[in-house]
């Protein structure tokens, strides 16, 4: 266990109140540091280079962030900690922790890791008694060096020392901040982009010459990894010992979930407990994962030309789309619903929710239950019955500009077989046929299980239409693989992946399940990485298959921004499906055309088809 100099084990768990949380006007873009003060009542003052995990009570993020200290100070029992916090955009967690108010309450776990120390005390090639003088010809033995935000545990390493007993050297893409209270024999500050200091990055300003013409005998440095990487080399050149602050996403910052581990030649260690400061002649420098993975770096382009806008059309099952974005069955109802939410006429298309030959109520009890990061649904397939369907619904449909998508369910081979002869007869453009409805005593998800009942269904279909066939699969098959082939063999023109995941939710208060049906559907983020992984797989599968076998893949599971949908295309999806996102968000696929066009703009994609399956082309 780690005391600290009283005894007291470290780290500690605590509640602390936001004293502040303020813009650092200093620093460029504006709004991207903050200077976070946080009041703490545990005695557990840390030291330079610790840091703390911080979890913001309002996240939606299940981890807290490691964070460095760059001041500490105790007053009448009160600790009052200061990070200074670089908000590093959405889906990292620090713009939680950036828009915390006065009096907000966050959770701190710490200090953890080791801290800065300075070996044997040696500041200065002179006499010790110089000390805190300044004489202009003593030269100083210690270097230190702070990139970007991994200036604050630095700083406040420096601080501590002597005055001018040192020399900083800081390095930043623009503007500066976090060295006001330094009192360095020399301060060499380096923009990118010259605003400050030295035009340029750390070498235009400290090279391994310059750490042997200053003499230094110690480095301490905290920074993005090539800096530390960069750093380590020169010193090895120069002779100078080195320790470096580390950096690695980690669950619990107590050295359990093994997951900040880095490579040393001294073998793997943790990077907050071993760490986060270790002896640079240790460090082993990785390269990038996409390369250890095997898969090939995309070489960069450059983003389209200002009024070029990229093409976002896809064709399934030849079928034209205007967009990938497709609401999904079940979520959208039959495209109107949602018209006077927001305009509709923009996604690429719509799939009815399941229709069945005749009308049905659905199941009893309870329908919806939310869970974190996610719904699960025991609906039971209530829809009015294809005739119904076909009268009233379909025409409405078809007025809209999305692709109209029926979406075909079935108790029985018969009934699946009737239900598409009477949407052949319709203008409906693609029957979607669903055989993976998880909450229906007969049919459903049965026959998606298994390739001879999933064949028998398709090929009965196939028989019946000839329209663009795509059919809607479920995760739960273990041969999923296997009997998507047996859909594309039988005539399948696509598959749409995956329908819900089964669960089971129970109310312990009356220890009884949460549906009447025991197990139900589950959608929405919760599912999403293991539906990339089942789309991924399923189109590996596919792509071993003759060329003119080969049929597209609409992903469907927990997609709720662009970045999801991204991923999904990445992973070989021809288009996605949105479904419980929309009711979280109305505007979530409007939101996902919008932000997939602005990510190819910026990334100079002109089509879809450039990023598609990315991840699949290994070396
Ligand atoms: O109606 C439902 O309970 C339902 C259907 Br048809 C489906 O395909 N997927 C789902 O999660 N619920």
């Amino acid at each position: 266990m780690v005391k600290d100099c009283h005894g007291n084990p470290l780290p500690v768990f605590c509640k602390g109140i936001v004293e502040n949380c303020s813009v650092v006007e200093s620093a460029f873009p504006k709004n991207s540091v903050f200077l976070l003060k946080v009041k703490v009542n545990e005695n557990n003052e840390p030291a330079a280079g610790q840091f703390f995990m911080l979890h913001c009570e309002r996240s939606n993020f299940l981890l807290g962030r490691p964070i460095s200290i760059f001041h500490a100070k105790k007053e009448n029992g009160v600790v009052f900690l200061e990070f200074l916090i670089l908000k590093k955009g959405e889906g990292t967690g620090t713009c939680e922790i950036c828009s915390l108010q006065n009096g907000d309450k966050i959770s701190l776990l710490g200090p953890c890791g080791n801290s800065f120390e300075v070996i044997n005390n040696e500041f200065f090639t002179g006499n010790k008694d110089d000390l805190n003088d300044a004489l202009p010809e003593v030269s100083v033995k210690v270097c230190i060096v702070g990139g970007g935000i991994g200036v604050a545990p630095v700083a406040g390493f420096a601080e501590t020392l002597p005055a001018k007993s040192y020399d900083f050297y800081a390095s930043f893409k623009s503007g500066s901040y976090g060295l006001d209270n330094l009192n360095a024999k020399n301060l060499v500050i380096t923009t990118d982009d010259g605003s400050v200091g030295v035009h340029g990055m750390l070498p235009a300003a400290l090279t391994a010459q310059v750490l042997k013409e200053k003499k230094y005998s110690v480095l301490y440095a905290c920074g993005p990894t090539p800096m530390l990487a960069y750093l380590q080399k020169i010193c090895a050149e120069a002779g100078v010992k080195c320790f470096l602050s580390m950096e690695s996403r980690m669950a619990c910052g107590v050295g359990v979930c093994l997951g900040c581990v880095i490579d040393t030649r001294e073998g793997k260690k943790r990077c907050c407990k071993d760490g986060p400061i270790f002896s640079g002649e240790i460090l082993k420098f990785a390269p990038a994962a996409s390369e250890v993975a095997g898969i090939k770096v995309q070489p960069k382009r450059e983003p389209l030309a200002d009024g070029v806008e990229p093409d976002l059309s896809v064709d399934i099952a030849g079928v034209h789309f205007a967009n990938p974005v497709i609401g999904s069955s079940g979520t959208f109802g039959f495209g109107t619903e949602y018209s006077s939410v927001f305009d509709v006429n923009r996604l690429g298309g719509i799939s009815s929710k399941g229709l069945t030959l005749e009308p049905r109520e659905g199941n009893d009890g309870i329908r919806l239950h939310e869970i974190p990061s996610g719904l699960m649904n025991s609906i039971g397939l209530q829809n009015p019955g294809i005739p119904h369907f076909i009268k009233e619904e379909l025409p409405e449909m078809m007025k809209l500009k999305p692709v109209a998508i029926a979406n075909l369910s079935g108790s029985s081979l018969e009934t699946y077989t009737e239900g598409a002869k009477l949407l052949d007869k319709t203008d409906v453009p693609v029957i979607e046929l669903n055989i993976s409805c998880p909450n229906v005593s007969a049919g459903g998800a049965a026959f998606g299980m298994s390739c001879s009942a999933a064949q028998t269904v398709v090929s009965a279909v196939r028989k019946l239409t000839k329209k663009p066939l795509l059919v809607k699969l479920t995760p739960q098959s273990p041969e999923l693989n296997k009997v998507a082939l047996a859909c594309i063999e039988a005539g399948a023109d696509g598959i749409s992946l995956c329908n819900s995941f089964q669960g089971i939710a129970i109310d312990i208060e009356s220890g009884v399940p949460v549906f009447e049906k025991l197990k139900a559907g589950v959608g929405g983020p919760a599912v999403r990485p293991i539906a990339v992984r089942l789309i991924y797989e399923l189109v590996e599968a596919i792509n071993s298959l003759p060329v003119e076998k080969r049929v597209p893949v609409v992903a469907i599971g927990g997609i709720a921004t662009w970045q999801d949908a991204v991923e999904f295309i990445m992973a070989g999806a021809s288009a996605v499906q949105v479904g419980t996102a929309t009711f979280a968000n109305p505007n979530a696929m409007i939101e996902i055309i919008d932000g997939l066009s602005a990510f190819m703009k910026r990334k100079g994609y002109t089509k879809l088809d450039e990023f598609r399956g990315i991840i699949q082309n290994k070396k």
